[in-house]
């Protein structure tokens, strides 16, 4: 039987590179994020290529009660995930912090911790019934080093951090392995979200250096999934050759 990957924020950028990733070494896939147009076109396209079985749902990561709703009303035999990917996040915002928007503040706590946290607390125990798993965090060097105006986003990528190292501790007695990748700047549609849209001050973060691509990112989620049982990679940091840290990228 095919293995199972659940990618949460599967509509655009790394989560959707995961999944043609993942389909492409045959397995079959949980896609999850809030537009649904997305997500039935990306099922159609996998599912016509790979011939690999998709489920899709559409929710806000940031409602427990969705959350629930969606990830238990899965057929049984798609809750046997080998492979969850916490991916879905985001970035409200670069103020300094006395003139930070509080519902922005809101967005990214709630979007980044508190949604990745009520997706692995369901699955989770799925993967202890099933006595396997694998949960590959997305934190971010932005979780390492603080940048001017970064504040809140970072804090959230800190504790995706912490949260990852808390996660390995818990689940050991249970075998489930527990990885973070840290990406340095990744081209997608992060800093467009950010910008709220604002497509040229978005392009200017990729000006004058070669960023990494979604592929890139979705590669080193693959090595560290494709490891033998008894291998674990507890963080990755992945950088552009261009960027040192947070705040420092050399732009040619
Ligand atoms: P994109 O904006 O391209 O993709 C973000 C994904 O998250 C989308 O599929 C979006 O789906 C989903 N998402 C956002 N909010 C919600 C929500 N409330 N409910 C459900 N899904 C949601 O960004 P990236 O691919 O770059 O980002 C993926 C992850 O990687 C994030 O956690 C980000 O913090 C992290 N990261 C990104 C870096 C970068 O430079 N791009 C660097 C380091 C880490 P939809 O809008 O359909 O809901
Ligand atoms: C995204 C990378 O440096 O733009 O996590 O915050 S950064």
């Amino acid at each position: 039987m095919a293995k199972i990957a659940l990618i949460t924020g599967a509509t655009a950028g790394i989560g959707e590179a995961c999944a043609h990733l993942f389909a492409r070494e045959g397995y079959d896939l949980i896609l999850t994020g809030r537009r649904q147009d997305r997500l039935d076109q990306l099922a159609q396209n996998l599912n016509s290529t790979y011939n690999v079985r998709i489920a899709v749902a559409a929710f806000d990561i940031r409602s427990k009660e969705h959350v629930a709703h969606h990830l238990e009303t899965l057929p049984a035999e798609m809750k046997l995930v080998d492979v969850l990917v916490n991916n879905a996040g985001l970035s409200q915002g670069l103020d300094p912090i006395q003139n930070g928007n509080t519902d922005d503040w809101d967005t990214m706590i709630d979007t980044n911790i508190k949604g990745l946290l009520y997706v692995s607390k369901i699955v989770s125990n799925w993967m202890i019934t099933n006595g396997k798993g694998h949960i590959i965090n997305l934190g971010s060097i932005a979780g390492k080093n603080v940048y001017t105006n970064g504040n809140v986003y970072c804090a959230t990528k800190a504790a995706v951090d912490a949260l990852n190292q808390g996660m390995r501790l818990d689940l050991l007695p249970h075998g489930i392995k527990v990885t973070a990748i840290h990406p340095g700047a990744v081209e997608t549609e992060f800093s467009e979200v950010r910008f709220k849209g604002d497509k040229e001050r978005a392009e200017k973060v990729y000006e004058g250096f070669t960023p990494l691509s979604a592929e890139d990112v979705a590669d080193a989620i693959w090595y560290v999934a494709s490891r033998p049982a008894h291998v674990n990679v507890n963080d990755m940091l992945l950088m552009p050759t261009a960027q040192a840290n947070a705040g420092t990228i050399f732009r040619g």
